[in-house]
């Protein structure tokens, strides 16, 4: 077996860490022969919550598990980690306005990033999935200039697999039939599903699900709005947001990133822009990558410059990402 790497989970007593802890424990995320050291952050009133969390994951019986370092000082939860999931965030309240929402974050992904820049791994991978998840990778990697910005990543895993869910549903097979589902924008309602280069495969290879759908105005129309609208959709019938599943996505992104995408694969985070298919530069905006060597590269292909803009004229909206200019 390796020697164990370091990994801290914000937002520790949370709903989202209590299922991404687990996947975390039993290895399904680094692997099934990494150990882990788990650091849990969340802020001083959950202590309580989070030791309950603790004897949990004891009671776990994981032996990947080799310890665990629940705490509510950044300066210990961050020191020297190999990957972190910053899930932790300023909820927004009733009466909050999104400027309000903003500067709470702010505050706190300025300290996280501090504290990462300062106390942890020049490697560290980050996953940022506390909302607004594009604008909170974003001041934290300002506020990590020690740390390559290429390392900050913002969650859109769930939308992209809502989408593939989507899909396999209409098309009436197995999820794992269907691929490369593209999130564009930001993990917000302005987010951008795009099946154009999608593919499911029905026995004999991928084929283009605009083939296998063909004439399906859902592909265009409803397919979008409900990828858009699932996360409300689940709060009104949960009365209470995405949990599992975000977690899950965030167990997918940070295996994907630690293992490398499938070959002719590709899935969609929020990563540094540079411009690609007109996106505005130097925001975290999701694209479709590529993972090779724990190094993310946006794939570039023509057909994808040609829809794009075509998403953004067919929906009128401003340009998904647009107002994370203006932090
Ligand atoms: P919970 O309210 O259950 O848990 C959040 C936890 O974060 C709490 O225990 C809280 O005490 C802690 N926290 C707050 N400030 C902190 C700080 N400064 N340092 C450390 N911990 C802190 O929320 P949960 O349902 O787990 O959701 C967490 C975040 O994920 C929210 O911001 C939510 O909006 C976001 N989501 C993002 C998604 C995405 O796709 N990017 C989807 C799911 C989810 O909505």
């Amino acid at each position: 077996m390796s020697s164990p790497i370091r990994v801290v989970v914000t937002g520790a007593a949370g709903q989202i860490a209590y299922s991404l802890l687990y996947q975390i424990a039993k290895g399904d995320v680094f692997g099934a022969d990494q150990p882990i050291i788990l650091h849990l952050l969340d802020i001083p009133p959950m202590m309580e919550v989070l030791g309950g969390v603790v004897m949990e994951i004891i009671d776990l019986a994981l032996p990947l598990v080799t310890e665990i370092v629940p705490t509510a000082d950044p300066a210990v939860a961050f020191k020297d980690v190999d990957a972190a999931f910053l899930v932790g965030a300023m909820p927004r309240k009733q009466g909050m306005e999104r400027k309000d929402l903003l500067s709470a974050n702010v505050k706190i992904f300025k300290v996280q990033g501090e504290a990462l820049d300062k106390y942890a791994k020049k490697t560290v991978k980050v996953l940022v999935v506390g909302n607004p998840a594009n604008t909170n990778a974003l001041v934290c990697s300002r506020y990590a200039p020690s740390i390559a910005r290429e390392n900050f990543t913002a969650m859109t895993r769930l939308d992209q697999n809502r989408g593939r869910a989507q899909i396999a549903e209409r098309l009436k097979v197995n999820v794992g039939q269907v691929n490369n589902v593209v999130i564009w924008g930001n993990h917000s309602a302005t987010q951008v599903p795009d099946a154009n280069s999608a593919t499911v495969d029905l026995g004999s290879g991928p084929v283009p699900v605009t083939e296998a759908l063909k004439n399906d105005e859902w592909l265009k129309g409803e397919f979008i709005t409900t990828v858009q609208k699932r996360g409300a959709t689940v709060i009104a019938a949960r009365k209470m947001s995405s949990a599992v599943s975000a977690a899950k996505a965030a167990g997918d992104h940070m295996h994907d990133i630690w293992h490398g995408t499938a070959p002719g694969q590709f899935v969609s985070m929020g990563v540094i822009s540079d411009g690609s298919y007109g996106a505005p530069e130097d925001v975290i905006f999701s694209f479709p990558v590529t993972i090779e060597n724990k190094e993310w590269k946006i794939v570039q292909v023509r057909d994808f410059s040609i829809m794009y803009p075509y998403y953004l004229l067919h929906h009128k909206t401003s340009m998904p990402g647009r107002s994370l200019i203006c932090i």
